[in-house]
């Protein structure tokens, strides 16, 4: 079933509560966090206190995408303002199992992010404890990346893996979501799609029918 989850960070930051309940109201399935720091990334963006002023504004699951260095200091913070999935980049993880198996204990979903350039074998291993794949497609920290094309393969595999291992695993995709690229990603097996600023926040504006567009016509391109 396919999902979309608006990328926060491209919605107007001046009336966050009211385009939670726009983008609700038309078909968002959960909200995507863009929290960076400034080390992992080169751009800052939000904190938990955001997370926590739009959590009675909505009950959609709420996705904290960790783009930081260090996310072990941070993770509890953001499961205390409303996280119901945390997402982790492999690159920024020492101890990946014993991190996964702290948050699963925190009764949260795990997600694990990787760039475009981290090969697929290098989470492999931790497919068995984990609720969802992100699979960058574009090099994070800002919004209208460009689409790196070799990351539709990336999907495939990890579609592959997850059926071969008859895992329960979501494959989500992040960056450069479009009505070209968009049908060409759940084919390769991604489910999960981050809507920003080539889709639902075109030119700083919001616009509600491309979340059923992208459930509805971009997928029969
Ligand atoms: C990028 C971030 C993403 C962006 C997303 C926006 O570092 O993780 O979630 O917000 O790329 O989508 P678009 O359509 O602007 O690429
Ligand atoms: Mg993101």
């Amino acid at each position: 079933m396919i999902k979309v989850s608006p990328s926060i960070m491209c919605a107007d930051f001046s009336r966050l509560g009211a385009e939670i309940k726009k983008l609700e109201k038309a078909g968002a399935d959960l909200f995507h966090f863009d929290i960076m720091d400034g080390c992992f990334v080169p751009n800052i963006t939000m904190g938990p206190l955001v997370l926590k002023a739009l959590r009675d504004k909505t009950s959609l699951p709420f996705d904290a995408h960790l783009m930081v260095c260090q996310p072990e200091k941070i993770v509890k913070m953001f499961i205390e303002s409303g996280s119901n999935i945390i997402t982790l980049h492999i690159e920024t993880i020492f101890f990946p199992y014993r991190l996964i198996r702290e948050l699963k204990k925190e009764k949260v979903k795990v997600g694990i992010a990787i760039n475009p350039a981290t090969p697929v074998f290098h989470i492999e291993p931790l497919l068995p404890e984990i609720d969802m794949v992100l699979v960058m497609a574009v090099e994070p920290g800002f919004a209208g990346g460009s689409f790196i094309p070799a990351v539709v393969s990336k999907i495939r595999k990890i579609k592959e893996m997850v059926e071969r291992g008859r895992l329960n695993v979501e494959i989500g995709v992040d960056g450069g979501v479009n009505e070209k690229t968009l049908p060409i990603l759940v084919e390769a097996g991604a489910n999960i799609l981050i809507g920003g600023s080539t889709s639902i926040f075109p030119e700083g504006k919001i616009r509600l029918s491309a979340i059923k567009d992208m459930k509805g016509k971009w997928l029969k391109r």
